[in-house]
């Protein structure tokens, strides 16, 4: 991928742990790497189709003086949420922060403290069976779109499906829905299950009726073995109100375990079934 950088850019500021450090303050130097593709500006001449690195100097100067943090960790991870605000077109980055002067005892060179953030690809599963289903479906889209940190890029068409699993309750609505984040997968757990929680959601009986139920079917093609989350979702392989709507927003996209796209899953279960 193609990538802008910015090297040692002075800043005078007033971060760090000691209290005399937030009075007299220090020169930082911040080296940044920005993720994006350049060909449209390369072929057009537009800076419109990239990102002005003067403007971003400006940003990071800004936001420096205007904010005083105790940590390195902090003024980078703050940066980095206001540069991926500002530009959308940058799709990953890598900051460090350097604070050459801090106050320690020994002879040393720098200190720096360097991230590295990127949108991810994920993709999130919606049902609903109790109550306003439509409603709880479309409050939870509209949280999604206006999260910063979450780029809503398909919805699938909603579907009528019956119940899987042999617990007898209503029909379900589902569907699935393209996003890019920056939100680590546990985050975004966190945020799903707080939307699940805002659709009065109560976690009664295993695979029961709910209001609203949002699972993290993929995230990039990570796979996750956590006790409180498992990616890519599993048994997604026998569930058609899950294949249905992938196959319809992302046909191709390729399952990271089986190796199968989501058109080709969704035959085979048809295959199976019929
Ligand atoms: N968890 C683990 N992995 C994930 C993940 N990838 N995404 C954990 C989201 N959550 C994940 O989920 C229980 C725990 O799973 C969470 O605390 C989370 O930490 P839950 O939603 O509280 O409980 P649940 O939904 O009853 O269980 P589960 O296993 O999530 O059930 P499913 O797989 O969601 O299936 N029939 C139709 N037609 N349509 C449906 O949508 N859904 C179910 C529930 C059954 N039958 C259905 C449908
Ligand atoms: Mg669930």
């Amino acid at each position: 991928m193609d990538f802008i950088t910015i090297t040692n850019l002075e800043v005078f500021a007033h971060h760090g742990v000691f209290p005399e450090e937030n009075e007299k303050g220090q020169n930082f130097y911040i080296n940044a790497k920005l993720y994006l593709s350049t060909k449209n500006a390369g072929l057009t001449d537009e800076l419109s189709e990239s990102v002005h690195y003067g403007e971003v100097c400006e940003l990071i100067y800004r936001h420096m003086r205007e904010h005083t943090y105790k940590l390195l960790e902090t003024v980078a991870e703050q940066l980095a949420a206001e540069i991926f605000a500002s530009y959308p077109l940058v799709e990953r980055l890598c900051l460090e922060i350097c604070k050459p002067h801090a106050p320690i005892t020994l002879p040393f060179e720098n200190v720096s403290v360097t991230i590295e953030r990127g949108w991810q690809r994920a993709f999130v599963a919606f049902g609903s069976n109790m109550g306003e289903k439509r409603d709880y479906i479309e409050k939870a889209l509209t949280a999604m779109k206006e999260h910063k940190q979450v780029r809503v890029k398909k919805i699938s068409s909603v579907y009528e499906t019956k119940p899987y699993g042999g617990v007898e309750q209503e029909d379900f609505l589902n569907g699935a829905v393209m996003i890019d984040t920056l939100l680590y997968p546990e985050e975004l757990l966190a945020f799903l299950q707080d939307l699940e929680k805002r659709a009065g959601r109560e976690r009664t009986i295993h695979w029961g009726p709910r209001t609203l139920d949002l699972d993290i079917l993929f995230y990039g093609d990570e796979r996750i073995w956590e006790e409180d989350l498992t990616v890519p979702h599993p048994d997604m392989k026998n569930r058609d109100f899950v294949l249905k709507p992938m196959a319809e927003i992302a046909p191709y996209f390729i399952h990271p375990v089986y190796g199968k796209s989501m058109k080709e899953m969704l035959e085979e279960l048809n295959r199976k079934e019929n």
